[in-house]
């Protein structure tokens, strides 16, 4: 093991500003008040929400606080109990006290202050307080605001100080309550079950909690007392990061490659501790943190490591002219496999990027990181032959292990799937799942309804085949002419199911087949076009139950807030009539598919749970009949056809598929 330190000694920095009080910092320091009101209005806003995560929030916002003296080195220990009924929390700290004396114009203690007004912090946190976590130190308020009791007791200057508040009000002024000696501060609060309900604490996540920020902050020393199992643990890594490297590396099961572990620490700059070691875990496993915040999405301090990490190890295969099997390639992804990374690094302002703000964004990082971590990393391989040969092994075993299995998806590959998908037509827009049970194929009349099913459907399961040309009346042509017709070739090609002789439905590749057409005579039009085609060369998927019309809304209906879709007049007539008559209705017509935005095509006719479907059947025992209805309609002789036209739908039967 090896630990490259760098030579600044570790030094707290002393806050201590000048032209303050001998503490380094007075209650005029403190700046902008602001009341706790809008807290228990809006609670989610603060904590996030006032479930269990929220209520966790509030003790990691003490606690953070509390490390914080820590961090800056003030204090050396931190001890938090959870009482018996498993909600009320007590934190201490060996730290300086918060200040009690009265600010010169709030005429407030600042304790007061900072534990009953928003975003009151020291002046110093802009400069160079670095805080662990949370609201950057300004949470202890929001946390007073959501207790429904808070005891704040403060030792500091000889005396013990107390001051006690109810939902974020005090109950009175700072109170010396008798002389003592060291200082601290220590508060306890219970969560109001007025926000929290009757959620009670997890003593586990607490102790994760407090594990990580030891892991994080070497040396300091942390006490758990869970009084609702009677337990108390002390928690001390004095190895930092590299402890937490090893415990990480033991709870995975996974094995190191050498023994040897890399450790850096930086203490000029912005502060930087890393450990790593390469494992035969299956991939790379970075645990990243900035001010004690888990970055879960890592950012430009884990994008950091990795380049040094990488470019450290090639350049040590070139300087060393390290002999790489013949046609090896050796990606980044080879190098840092198996990895097992800890990067915790401590900025004063971190930006954070992303929905869960889990990223961290500032853009230095990547380069300082990386230019603190490399040449270390160069230099360990250099100096430790042995470790870099075992960890070039494991690199090179798996190029190797990556390259073989390349080789053998792409054969399976080359032989199964992409020769059928060849086959597709250009204009199917198809879905990522293969699986034919579960994916649905609609076949759509003109492009822009198409594009607009294209961009509204889902995906992974719903494929979309517009129709551009003419449609084929198949009941009067042979095979071979209805194979010439491109729209119905490219239907067989898509269903891939094949025609004629060639009938296969076990390779019928949707078990959905579903016709989108609008609602008006053209849209009837091709749809019977349509399912002539089915009925005369792929009957048996109309038989198997494959074959649907889509109801696609013909009116919009808006009235009382609420929107209502009718596919005919009928259902418009039926919707007015039961919308009570001082509603104001708005009714808008659509002239076409095309017109509907691709969402509103998705929630109203595409949507599995909320479309209604027409299964086309042939009615048992009716065959003949069938038979006769489709000469008539789609025959030759006009006169049958018109008698027809009415009573077509019959072939339908209303399903909620
Ligand atoms: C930014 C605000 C919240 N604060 C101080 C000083 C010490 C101190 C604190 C704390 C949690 C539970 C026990 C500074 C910082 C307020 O200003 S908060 N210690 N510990 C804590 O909250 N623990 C302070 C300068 C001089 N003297 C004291």
């Amino acid at each position: 093991m090896m630990d490259s330190s760098a030579s600044t000694p570790s030094a707290s920095p002393s806050k201590a500003k000048k032209g303050s009080s001998v503490s380094g910092y007075t209650a005029s320091d403190i700046t902008v008040l602001e009341g706790l009101e809008p807290v228990r209005k809006r609670p989610g806003m603060y904590i996030g929400g006032t479930g269990a995560p929220g209520l966790h929030h509030l003790v990691w916002e003490i606690v953070d606080n509390a490390v914080d003296e820590v961090i800056n080195g003030h204090a050396t220990t931190v001890s938090v109990t959870l009482h018996k009924d498993g909600r009320t929390v007590t934190v201490q700290d060996n730290g300086r006290g918060i200040p009690v004396d009265i600010h010169p114009t709030h005429g407030k203690s600042a304790l007061e202050l900072i534990l009953t007004t928003l975003h009151a912090g020291g002046k110093f946190d802009q400069n160079n307080y670095i805080t662990s976590g949370g609201l950057h130190g300004v949470g202890s308020s929001v946390v007073n605001a959501l207790s429904s009791d808070m005891v704040a007791t403060i030792t500091r200057t000889g005396g013990k100080f107390v001051q006690e508040y109810r939902r974020g009000k005090p109950k009175d002024t700072v109170k010396r309550i008798g002389d003592a000696r060291g200082s601290g501060t220590s508060i306890r609060f219970t969560p109001d079950v007025e926000i929290f309900g009757d959620l009670v604490l997890d003593p586990e996540l607490i102790y994760e909690h407090l594990e990580v920020s030891a892991f994080l902050n070497k040396g300091m020393k942390v006490i758990f007392k869970d009084d609702t199992s009677g337990t108390r643990t002390e928690i001390q890594h004095d190895g930092g990061v590299l402890d937490f490297l090893e415990h990480t590396i033991t709870l995975r099961e996974n094995r190191k490659t050498t023994d040897q572990v890399l450790h850096i620490e930086r203490k000029q700059g912005p502060r930087l501790e890393i450990a790593l070691a390469w494992t035969d875990a299956p991939r790379e496993y970075f645990k990243s943190f900035v001010n004690g915040i888990p970055t879960r999405d890592g950012g430009t301090h884990e994008q950091g490591l990795k380049d040094a990490v990488v470019k450290a190890v090639r350049n040590y295969i070139d300087t060393h002219e390290i002999s790489i099997p013949r046609g090896l390639s050796i990606s980044s992804d080879d190098i840092r496999e198996g990895l097992v990374a800890i990067c915790s690094t401590f900025l004063v302002e971190p930006q954070f990027q992303g929905q869960t703000k889990d990223k961290l964004n500032n853009p230095e990082t990547r380069g300082q990181v990386d230019g603190a971590v490399r040449p270390i990393l160069e230099q360990w391989l250099h100096t430790n032959k042995s470790t870099a040969d075992a960890i070039l092994m494991r690199i090179v075993m798996s190029a190797k292990a990556r390259q073989a299995s390349r080789a053998a998806t792409d054969q399976v590959r080359r032989k199964s799937a992409t020769t059928r998908r060849l086959n597709l037509p250009g204009k199917l827009a198809d879905c990522s799942n293969s699986n034919p049970t579960e994916c649905e194929l609609f076949i759509v009349e003109g492009d822009s309804a198409g594009g607009s099913a294209k961009q509204g459907r889902d995906r992974l399961t719903q494929a979309i085949l517009p129709l551009r040309g003419k449609v084929l009346n198949a009941e009067q042509a042979p095979l071979k002419k209805v194979l010439n017709n491109n729209e119905l070739s490219d239907i067989v090609r898509a269903l891939g199911c094949g025609i004629g002789k060639d009938f296969n439905a076990d390779r019928l590749r949707y078990h959905k087949i579903i016709l989108l057409m609008d609602a008006d005579s053209d849209g009837h039009h091709i749809a019977t076009l349509l399912l002539t085609f089915f009925y005369r060369y792929l009957r048996p998927l109309i038989e198997d139950g494959y074959v649907f019309l889509a109801q696609p809304p013909l009116y919009k209906v808006e009235a009382g807030g609420r929107t209502h879709w009718a596919s005919d007049d009928a259902e418009k007539d039926a919707i007015l009539a039961k919308l009570p008559a001082r509603y104001k209705v708005e009714i808008s017509r659509f002239k076409g598919l095309g017109e509907m935005m691709p969402k509103t095509l998705y929630e109203t006719t595409l949507a599995p749970d909320k479309r209604r479907l027409l299964k086309v059947t042939i009615p048992e025992g009716d065959r003949l009949e069938t038979e006769q209805v489709i000469t008539d309609l789609m025959g030759k002789d006009p006169s049958t056809r018109f008698r027809e036209i009415t009573s077509w739908m019959d072939l339908v039967e209303d399903l909620d598929v």
